[in-house]
């Protein structure tokens, strides 16, 4: 009786470990834009995901892979669900990659028109979007998948779609139209969140398999 308790202890606990295939994957995020766009470029591989809001310490990091990937250690560990976690941050040349893993309190503090002035007098408005999706289960090492889109800084505020800094990034493959201008699908085919979900996708659909 005690070693069939036991026995049984064990399988849950090996089946706990067992990578979640098949279930639902958490995306964790307040912002029901980036969780959108999620969504959509995950459907086109059956890859099902729910928005959990969820109120996370955000660490300060100079690398967005590392608070990607913490957070998504720290989600999965409270909730015991398979998380999805990204960080993105925009990254301007002429400001060193300023604002780059600070991007969230340079848009509530300086917002768009800020860093417009900020631009004011440089000829290199060359920017880039990058983004780092992490995923954690339980029991299961994290992994984590970049994407990067590159572009200019308009001269000015430009379209209502998307969110954040959409309005003044122009991505090279759309030239002279900002992301605010442009539908979700039309950001989805070229963004830096798309690409690091693709990269994902793929490699979940083979872990999968
Ligand atoms: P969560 O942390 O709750 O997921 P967030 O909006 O704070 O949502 P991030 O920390 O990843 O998301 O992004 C930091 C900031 O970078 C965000 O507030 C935007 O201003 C900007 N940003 C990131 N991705 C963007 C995108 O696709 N388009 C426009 N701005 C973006």
């Amino acid at each position: 009786m005690i070693i069939g308790n036991h026995i049984k202890r064990e399988t849950r606990q090996l089946a706990d470990k067992t990578f979640p295939l098949g279930r639902l994957i958490y995306f964790v995020t307040n912002n029901v834009h980036k969780f959108n766009e999620a969504r959509l470029v995950l459907a086109k591989y059956n890859i099902a995901v729910a928005m959990l809001r969820a109120k996370m310490p955000e660490i300060q990091d100079d690398n967005i892979e590392n608070i990607a990937k913490i957070g998504a250690i720290e989600a999965s560990r409270k909730t015991h669900l398979p998380v999805i976690v990204e960080d993105a941050g925009l990254f301007i040349d002429a400001l060193n990659g300023f604002p780059g893993p600070y991007s969230s309190y340079v848009y509530r503090t300086l917002g768009k028109e800020g860093i417009l002035r900020l631009l004011e007098g440089y000829e290199n408005r060359r920017a880039r979007f990058k983004s780092a999706v992490a995923f954690h289960g339980p029991g299961m090492e994290t992994k984590c998948f970049l994407g990067v889109v590159k572009g200019k800084i308009s001269k000015t505020i430009r379209g209502e779609s998307g969110f954040g800094f959409d309005p003044i990034f122009e991505p090279d493959e759309f030239p002279g139209r900002t992301f605010g201008e442009l539908s979700v699908e039309e950001k989805n085919r070229v963004s830096h969140r798309s690409r690091a979900l693709r990269s994902f996708a793929e490699w979940y659909l083979k872990m999968k398999n």
